[in-house]
Order: structure tokens, then C-alpha cells, then sequence
């Protein structure tokens, strides 16, 4: 049935696993000021600020109660299961795909779990938070690490790989993101542009959903184990 799957996954669905997601009412956005805490500006004027927001965010990933939900799982099914392509695009810098088993998750706004040299741009495991001790091993003097991700007005990571992906898929599935940051809001109309077929999931009606041929609204630990099922069974997700 479907040969070259490209599937983009946002903060819906960690949501199911305790992580809070940017945009809900209780959501990060709610709590922290975009432009201080999501652009590199924000970071050159307080970066003991931007620090903090991300160590508390680091704890929370490190907490044994979160762990990958049923959408993670039925996705590491897929990209193991699936005799087709699969690239695994996410926007969140959780590693929750990584813990449920799926081997090669492209991190389009970076991971958490590491820093970079703002130097060299090399990327190294956090062994401590972020800060003063938190520092390279590439350059002398040892710079501080800044978080691996991709604030706004940054270029998201590995772009090009995923246009020639989008270009030649034959199905894309968007799961839990608003589809309100771009580049990854404008996959839809690449795959569209493609002839692929486009499902969005969502537990709500998105402002994007008029772009997606098919729609499935539920919470992700429910519709994407179904959507995994029919995949692997060679049927179509719109039937
Ligand atoms: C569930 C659920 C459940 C809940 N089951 N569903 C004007 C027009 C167009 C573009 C621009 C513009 N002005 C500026 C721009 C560019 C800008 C942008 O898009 N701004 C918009 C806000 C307008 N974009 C950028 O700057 C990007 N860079 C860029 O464009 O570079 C230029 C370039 C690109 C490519 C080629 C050449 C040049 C960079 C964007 C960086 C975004 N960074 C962040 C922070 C990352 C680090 C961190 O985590 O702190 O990324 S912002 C934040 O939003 C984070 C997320 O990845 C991203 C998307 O959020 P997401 O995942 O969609 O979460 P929510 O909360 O919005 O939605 C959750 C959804 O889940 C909801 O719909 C719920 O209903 C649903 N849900 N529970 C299923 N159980």
C-alpha cells in the first residue's frame, strides 16, 4: 500500500506522558515569556534565565514518571515493522521516541539531553545542567554549553532531508502540534504538493485541519496504535 511514510509528531503527544505542551491554557507559553526563554536574543540578555527554564524542563524529562505512552510505542512498532520508509520527525527535544524503541528520530528542534559548544556547534551529552559547569570539551578555554535547540528565528535541524523526504512521500500524519511554527506547519503542503495522502491527529480541530484530507480527533495513545494497525495490515488510514 503506502511506501515512503513521513510521520511529524509535536507536544500532543508527550502530553499523554506528563509533559506539558506549549500553546494549552496551562501550557509553557502560558507560564514563560516566548521571547525571553525561545530566542537567542532572550538568551544573550539573561542567559541565567533561559538556563533555569530549561534545567527545570531537564529535571522533569529525568523524573521516572515519564515515560513514552502508547503513541510512542505504536511509532517504534511502525519504523521497526514497516517493510517501507519511515522518517520519524519530531518537534519536541523530549527523548520519549528514543525510550519506547524508535532507532532513528529526526530532533527538527533539537534535544535536550545534549548541549552545544556555541563555537564549534559539536553537541555533547549533559552531565551537568546547564551553567557554569556545563562546558565543552572541544575548545580552550572550555566554553558553556548552550542548550541543543532551535529558538525562534533559528534554522531547524536537518531541513533538507526532510523536504526530500516530504517530496516523495505517499503518506503523512501530523500528531499532536498546533501547526502554528513554521517550517514544520508547511510539511502538510509539501506532501500535498507530493499527492500523498495527509491525516492529521489531534484531541482538538486545528487551525491547519482544512489542509489535511483526513482527520482523526482522540488522544494519540488511542488513534495512533489504530492508525499503526491499519498501516502494517496494507489498508489505507482514511478507510
Ligand atoms: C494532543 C494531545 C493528545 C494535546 N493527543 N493531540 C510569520 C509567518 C511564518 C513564519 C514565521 C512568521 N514569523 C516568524 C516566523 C518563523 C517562526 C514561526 O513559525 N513563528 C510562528 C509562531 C508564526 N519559525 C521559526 O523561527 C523557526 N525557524 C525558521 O523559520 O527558520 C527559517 C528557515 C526555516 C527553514 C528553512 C530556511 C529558513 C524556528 C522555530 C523554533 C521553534 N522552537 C520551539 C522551542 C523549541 C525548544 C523548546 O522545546 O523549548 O519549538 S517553540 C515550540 O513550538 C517548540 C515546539 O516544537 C513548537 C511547536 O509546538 P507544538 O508541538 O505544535 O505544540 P503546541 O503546544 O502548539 O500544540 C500541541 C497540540 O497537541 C495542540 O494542537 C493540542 O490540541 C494537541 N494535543 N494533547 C493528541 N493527548
Amino acid at each position: 500500500m503506502y511506501q515512503r511514510i513521513v510521520i511529524l509528531t509535536g507536544a500532543g503527544i508527550s502530553a499523554e506522558s506528563g509533559l506539558q505542551t506549549f500553546r494549552a491554557a496551562d501550557g509553557l507559553w502560558e507560564q514563560h515569556n516566548i521571547e525571553d526563554v525561545a530566542t537567542p536574543e532572550g538568551y544573550q540578555r539573561d542567559p541565567l534565565l533561559v538556563e533555569r527554564f530549561y534545567n527545570s524542563r531537564l529535571s522533569q524529562f529525568s523524573d521516572h514518571s515519564i515515560k513514552p505512552n502508547l503513541a510512542h510505542l505504536a511509532l517504534a512498532k511502525l519504523t521497526r515493522e514497516f517493510d517501507g520508509q519511515v522518517l520519524l520527525v519530531t518537534q519536541n527535544i523530549d527523548d520519549l521516541h528514543e525510550q519506547a524503541g524508535s532507532t532513528w528520530v529526526h530532533h527538527m528542534h533539537g534535544e535536550l539531553h545534549k548541549g552545544r559548544c556555541p563555537i564549534t556547534q559539536q553537541t555533547f551529552a549533559m552531565t551537568h545542567p546547564f551553567g557554569e559547569h556545563s562546558v565543552c570539551t572541544c575548545c580552550l578555554p572550555a566554553q558553556k554549553l548552550r542548550p541543543h535547540v532551535v529558538w525562534f528565528g533559528e534554522i531547524p535541524i536537518g531541513m533538507p532531508a526532510i523536504h526530500q523526504a516530504l517530496a516523495q512521500c505517499d503518506l503523512f500524519i501530523a500528531i499532536g502540534t498546533s501547526g502554528t511554527v513554521y517550517p514544520a506547519a508547511g510539511f502538510v503542503d509539501e506532501a500535498n504538493f507530493a499527492g500523498a495522502q495527509t491525516l492529521s491527529i489531534n484531541i482538538d480541530a486545528i487551525s491547519s485541519d482544512s489542509l489535511f484530507q483526513y482527520h482523526l480527533k482522540g488522544k494519540a495513545s488511542e488513534m495512533v496504535p489504530l492508525v499503526v494497525d491499519k498501516i502494517l495490515a496494507h489498508q489505507r488510514v482514511g478507510e
